[in-house]
């Protein structure tokens, strides 16, 4: 793809906005869209919609004027972001008129990785991509087709998931999933079934209302607000800060958010379960959680089998509504007992014990985690975890002291093996000390306005679409069955069925997202499994490293073109198009053409899927976004046209949207408090239903599957980095220092790299390094440096700071679309996932891989990468130009 001449325009710099949005004016030819179809030629028209430059949906106000938008504001109207917007939101226009946008479906012409390419129409397209799926369906079977999708957060993950299930594969993937937020959802899920505490995600909603809140120690545990969500989670925590809030920060590298804690803990990377464990001892040892609660409301004092390590139960429940009765150690009789659910007056249950009943060992739940963590001492964790005893001994205090608090998670330590055991450890942390439920507290079941069945977004995925047999052949879901909770495929499984062909080779892929090859692990080995696809579509806004490799290109909507129905808070708020330009189409309707395509070429399930009676609850395909957002809102009485007139719309007065306590809350049919969401009841600390969950897939996989190669652990366990720094470790000799990575507020994920402004901010990646770390290898501030891993070699700019250990550095992905059209293909000069680690060991129970937490060396180098940009004048050919005038799109 060529890229586009400069413009006539003078470069305009990044803080001056009204500038550019001046200089956009007078520029006319665009189609209008619904919304700003109305205003006559001079007149501004004001479209409330919501932003989704990156996960956080901050609501905006778009000004279009003669069809274009000329400027976009923060709304204050927003319950989260409050009026505020971040430089990446703020840069949508850049986005939305940018040059090199994918304008028409596009077919390869030249060889792969040419980048020659031709027009056709989306029939074109939609037929190519049909028949070659089908032709493959029929030689090879659907399972050898594969999708992606674009991460974090993105709503389309559903649409995904949706075609697969009714096409007949079981295999799409996200590189986010077992990397992001899938272990903590597990985890939080399975242990009191609620939503987990991550900022990021737009969950601790808690946090949001500072002047009511009684929050008063706020754990960010390698989370960092104020670069992956500036302008709602950011925003609020240094809102709760200003109100007193104490917090602690958990995190390598000194963010905003270390800057202004009570206590920084930069953490060796990969090392934050053993950290976790020792957190959970001291509470133990200084008795310091809440006795009454772990007694009443956990699963601790229940008996565990030490052989079978399941719980023992008195009698399975037959009532629906009741949980199984489980049995403890009664102190006031010294004999084994039922406890009925809720609660027995009459019995003293033990907390801890170990007890020999008929023979058989039983231990309670509090016994053994307590054994689990005895050996992690604060100066063990110390020693693990490159910190100072003292320092974890004041934030173990501030937390558990200083109440209410709360620990938020982030994705840090969703990226290395441990993923699901630091989740569950930081659950186990915050429920020994009663952190649920209460004000002032993360873990909450607020209500939610019942319009979605799947969370984010409406597109219902018609799992049982899914023929069994089908479930089955799920790459790597019977050794990592957590992922089935998102009904998600394993990555690296999927690479390695490519190279080998065992169990069977996956031959056609399908994505949407951003730039594949900067956000999967090891990248250059996906692209050895490239050569071995008979062909891969792409469909993006503009082209990435990952066009390079397609056979055809599909032109997609950019925020400010799309629909979208959002909720956040007690609000549903309308993302709605501002203007529609060239021949972009929503991905929604997209894989719906798809599957009617299929029908027509014989692929009965594709055919039903738009038949109404058929599909029921799993809802036919439809030919417009409207036609599912109605569907949806008519559990509540609107309509699409209505949100958005009333948007944002607030679905239920707060009081009752916030609900604390719901646990407490008396059960009209079983008469009995409500309890938590999980098998017991209680919040369960001892994971017994992980057990299950390895042997059967239960209750999250469709279908029975085989077991696991091993039981899955109920209690965190800490597993060192396999590529360790500790001595002893050979590859350290070479490669001494831990990588790792976080957020930079200018990008998301490998969007916005083409956008002037933000490159203008942060032109290329920065390798944090240590000033006594960077004398041993001879590196100044500014230097160009290479940075290598055992699976590859890239460049970055030395950033010599106190603000990270001096074992550890730090970098962020990149990617270059000034260089696309160079052999690199843009995905090779700077990009950490060169580096990363793509191969076991993975996670036992979603099957994560190391993204953060592993080994390199570096050095200095004599200059950047050949082609890149690094001058703003540099990124002039970026600026948004005039666009064609388009036809309306069927
Ligand atoms: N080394 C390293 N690698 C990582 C990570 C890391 O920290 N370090 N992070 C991992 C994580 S957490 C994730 S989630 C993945 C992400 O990696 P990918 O999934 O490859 O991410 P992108 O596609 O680049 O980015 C998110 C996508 O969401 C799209 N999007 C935004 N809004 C909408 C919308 O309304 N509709 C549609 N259809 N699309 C929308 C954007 O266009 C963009 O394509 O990367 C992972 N890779
Ligand atoms: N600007 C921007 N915002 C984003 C995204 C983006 O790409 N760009 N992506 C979105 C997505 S999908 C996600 S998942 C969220 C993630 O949101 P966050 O969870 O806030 O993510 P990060 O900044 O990647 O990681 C948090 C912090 O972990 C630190 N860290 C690194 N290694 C370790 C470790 O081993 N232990 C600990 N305790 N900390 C460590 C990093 O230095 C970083 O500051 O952000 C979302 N928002
Ligand atoms: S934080 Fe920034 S990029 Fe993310 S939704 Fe809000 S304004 Fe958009
Ligand atoms: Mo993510």
């Amino acid at each position: 793809m060529q890229q586009q001449k400069s413009t006539s325009k003078d470069f305009l710099s990044a803080t001056n906005i009204i500038g550019i949005t001046a200089a956009l004016d007078d520029s006319t030819g665009l189609k209008k869209s619904e919304a700003a179809k109305s205003e006559s030629k001079f007149e501004t028209k004001i479209i409330k919609t919501a932003c989704r430059a990156c996960i956080a949906n901050c609501g905006v106000i778009a000004h279009v004027k003669n069809g274009r938008v000329v400027k976009l504001e923060g709304n204050p109207e927003d319950p989260m972001s409050k009026g505020r917007m971040c430089a990446k939101g703020l840069s949508g226009i850049q986005a939305l008129y940018h040059p090199n946008r994918n304008k028409y479906p596009m077919m390869r012409v030249g060889k792969r990785g040419e980048n020659k390419w031709k027009r056709i129409s989306w029939d074109e397209a939609i037929d190519i991509i049909a028949k070659k799926l089908m032709e493959t369906r029929e030689k090879y079977g659907a399972e050898t087709v594969f999708a992606s999708t674009g991460g974090g957060g993105n709503p389309e993950i559903w649409s995904i998931a949706r075609f697969c299930n009714i096409f007949g594969t079981p295999n799409w993937f996200e590189p986010g999933c077992a990397q992001c937020y899938l272990p903590r959802v597990l985890a939080y899920t399975m242990m009191y079934g609620g939503v987990d505490p991550s900022i990021a995600d737009s969950n601790a909603l808690e946090l949001y209302f500072p002047e009511e809140t009684p929050m008063k120690t706020l754990v960010l545990w390698g989370t960092a607000p104020s670069y992956s969500c500036p302008a709602s989670g950011g925003g609020a925590v240094v809102d709760i800060r200003a109100k007193g809030v104490k917090t602690v920060v958990i995190d390598p590298r000194f963010t905003p958010d270390a800057a202004k804690a009570d206590v920084w803990l930069p953490i060796r990377p990969g090392t934050d379960v053993a950290l976790m464990l020792a957190w959970i001892r001291y509470i133990i040892d200084k008795e310091l959680y809440d006795q009454e609660f772990v007694m009443k409301w956990t699963n601790l004092p229940y008996l565990v089998d030490v052989k079978t390590n399941m719980l023992l139960r008195a009698e399975k429940s037959r009532i629906p509504g009741i949980p199984d009765t489980f049995m403890v150690w009664d102190t006031k009789t010294n004999s084994v007992q039922p406890l009925e659910y809720p609660w027995n007056d009459k019995l003293s249950p033990a907390l801890e014990g170990d007890f020999m009943v008929n023979g058989v060992q039983y231990k309670t739940g509090f016994q053994l985690l307590k054994e689990r963590v005895e050996s992690f001492t604060l100066q063990k964790a110390a020693e693990t975890c490159w910190l100072d005893a003292s320092k974890i001994e004041e934030a173990i205090n501030i937390f558990a002291q200083n109440t209410p608090s709360a620990i938020a998670l982030g994705v840090a330590t969703d990226q290395t093996p441990n993923s699901v055991q630091a989740a569950m450890s930081a659950a186990i942390i915050d429920l020994l000390m009663g952190n649920v439920e209460k004000p002032g507290t993360l873990m909450q079941r607020f209500k939610t306005s019942g319009t979605f069945d799947m969370p984010n977004y409406p597109v219902p995925i018609a799992v049982n679409r899914l023929p069994k047999e089908q479930l089955k052949k799920r790459l790597g879901g019977i050794e990592h069955k957590g992922l089935h909770i998102w009904y998600a495929g394993h990555p690296s499984s999927i690479l390695e069925a490519i190279l080998t062909g065992e169990p069977y080779k996956p031959r056609v892929w399908i994505d949407r997202s951003g730039n594949k090859l900067a956000s999967v692990a090891n990248s250059q080995k996906w692209v050895k499994a490239i050569e071995e696809l008979d062909f891969i579509v792409h469909m993006y806004m503009y082209p990435t490293s990952f066009s390079a490799y397609a056979d055809i290109l599909l032109p997609t909507e950019e925020w400010l073109e799309t629909d979208m129905l959002v909720e956040t808070c007690n609000t549903l708020v309308a993302r709605q198009a501002t203007t529609h330009l060239w021949e972009t189409i929503d991905e929604t309707v997209i894989w719906s053409k798809i599957a009617k395509r299929c029908g027509e070429l014989g692929h009965e399930e594709c055919k039903k899927a738009f038949d109404p009676e058929y599909m029921g609850d799993d809802l036919a395909y439809w030919d417009s976004v409207d036609e599912i957002f109605d569907h949806f809102l008519s559990r509540i009485g609107l309509t699409w046209k209505k949100l958005k007139e009333i948007s944002p719309y607030e679905y239920m007065p707060k009081d009752e949207w916030k609900r604390y306590y719901v646990y407490k809350e008396i059960n009209s049919t079983t008469g009995k408090p409500a309890g938590f969401n999980t098998p017991s009841k209680k919040c369960e600390l001892y994971v017994e239903s992980m057990i299950t969950l390895g042997r059967t897939g239960q209750p999250f996989s469709g279908c029975e599957l085989p077991p696991a190669s091993k039981d899955y652990d109920p209690l965190p366990y800490f597993l060192e980095p396999h590529e360790s720094p500790l001595p002893g470790s050979e590859l350290a000799k070479e490669y001494p220092l831990v990588m790792t990575g976080g957020r930079v507020p200018f990008y998301h994920h490998n969007t916005l790299r083409n956008i002037p402004w933000l490159r203008e901010i942060y032109p290329v990646p920065e390798l944090w390094i240590h000033p006594k770390a960077a004398e041993i290898y001879g590196v100044s501030e500014g230097d160009w440096v290479w940075v290598e891993s055992k699976r590859g070699k890239i460049r970055a700019v030395a950033s010599v700071t106190e603000g990270i250990n001096p074992g550890t550095v730090y970098m962020e992905r990149f990617w270059n679309p000034e260089t696309l059209n160079t052999e690199t293909h843009g995905w090779k000069e700077m990009n950490v996932n060169m580096l990363t680690k793509e191969d076991a060991p993975f996670n036992d129970v979603v099957g994560t891989y190391t993204l953060r937490g592993f080994l390199v060396k570096v050095s200095k180098a004599d200059g950047p990468p050949k082609g890149i940009w690094l001058k703003p004048e540099e990124f002039k050919t970026w600026l948004p130009q005039p666009s064609d005038t388009t036809e309306e799109v069927k």
